[in-house]
């Protein structure tokens, strides 16, 4: 028989560490973990299953359908947005290719299973892109049909997977529903910077935070590549494994929308540099703006609105930036290094 699992795909990523750690300490739903990495040895023993290979890989993804009753897939594998803009077509390749082969085996679960496997896809502040400092400055909390022209590669696989989560939930399943078969139930957040005690991000642009705290956590001088007057929303990891839980419980009627903002607080770089020293004061930390990457942060939202979870799925952030460093960054930091 067919056990049942949840399927993560980008396992021994950032958001992939956080989930699996969660799920696996709760141990109520076996984990069938992806990844193109091996995974870390502290996260192989929660899984059911890992499997070191691509998302590209269909003869691989359709060993897993055959194999495994998947509830849900949290698609987190994605090439983030600075490292993205080196390798725009490997991107458009991971990113959008990827998750097209993965809606596709939700599809086949879903008819196998005679349910709609669901299927949640973190996309990013990234699928904004607003023209100015100007606009930013003064656009306050921006809502999620606000300002959508990306100007990163890793923006626009994120907001094309969004459009095509919605097709393959609303238009596919009328063409399924037809064949009396079922189809896939889609939902997305947009996620904001997040902060993890556990790990730093690899290529993205939002990474001047975490790697602000890490660096002076282990007395490593750190050259900030954007001005001190950057403004991005933020939000500890905790926070994001609570986001992604509690969209994947929500019960369906209750979902007004199928893409949803969740954000916790929105510091300026100078605001983390003042609270990462109040706990590092000998931290060096000096600024030298990367051009493409200050502008890529310039084009994003210094604050999203996130009021249609809170009111559709009883979203709220559990960590405000004091909580998130008092609570949850600093003493988890101290015993890692
Ligand atoms: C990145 O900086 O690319 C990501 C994101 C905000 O999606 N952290």
């Amino acid at each position: 028989m067919r056990k049942e699992v949840v399927m993560i795909t980008g396992a021994n990523g950032e958001i992939g560490h956080g989930l699996i750690s969660h799920l696996g300490k709760k141990g109520d739903i076996g984990i069938l973990a992806l990844d193109v990495q091996p995974l870390d040895a502290d996260l192989v023993p929660y899984c059911q299953r890992f499997i070191q290979g691509d998302i590209l890989d269909n003869m691989l993804l359709g060993r897993l359908v055959a194999e495994f009753e998947i509830r849900t897939i949290f698609h987190l594998a994605s090439i983030l947005s600075t490292k993205a803009e080196y390798n725009p077509e490997t991107a458009h390749r991971v990113n959008v290719e990827g998750t097209l082969n993965l809606l596709r085996l939700a599809v086949e679960q879903s008819a196998w299973q005679g349910r709609a496997v669901k299927f949640i896809y973190p996309s990013s502040i990234a699928a904004y892109g607003i023209p100015d400092l100007e606009t930013k400055n003064r656009a306050g909390k921006v809502k999620e049909e606000q300002f959508l022209q990306p100007t990163t590669m890793y923006g626009c696989n994120k907001l094309y997977c969004e459009h095509l989560g919605r097709y393959y939930t609303r238009h596919y399943r009328q063409l399924a529903a037809d064949k009396g078969s079922a189809s896939v139930d889609f939902r997305c957040l947009r996620f904001p910077g997040l902060i993890s005690a556990d790990t730093i991000p690899t290529g993205g642009t939002s990474d001047y935070g975490p790697e602000m705290l890490h660096h002076a956590a282990q007395g490593i001088p750190y050259q900030c590549f954007v001005r001190p007057d950057s403004r991005l929303p933020f939000m500890a990891m905790p926070d994001a494994v609570k986001s992604l839980l509690q969209l994947e419980e929500a019960p369906q009627e209750n979902l007004s929308q199928l893409v949803y903002n969740v954000t916790s607080f929105s510091p300026t770089a100078d605001e983390i540099q003042t609270v990462v020293k109040k706990y590092f004061p000998k931290a060096e930390i000096h600024c030298q703006v990367h051009g493409s990457r200050q502008a890529i942060v310039d084009s994003w939202p210094g604050d999203i609105d996130d009021s249609a979870a809170r009111k559709d799925w009883g979203w709220s952030p559990d960590y405000d930036m004091n909580r998130a460093f008092d609570d949850y960054l600093i003493p988890a930091i101290h015993r890692r290094y």
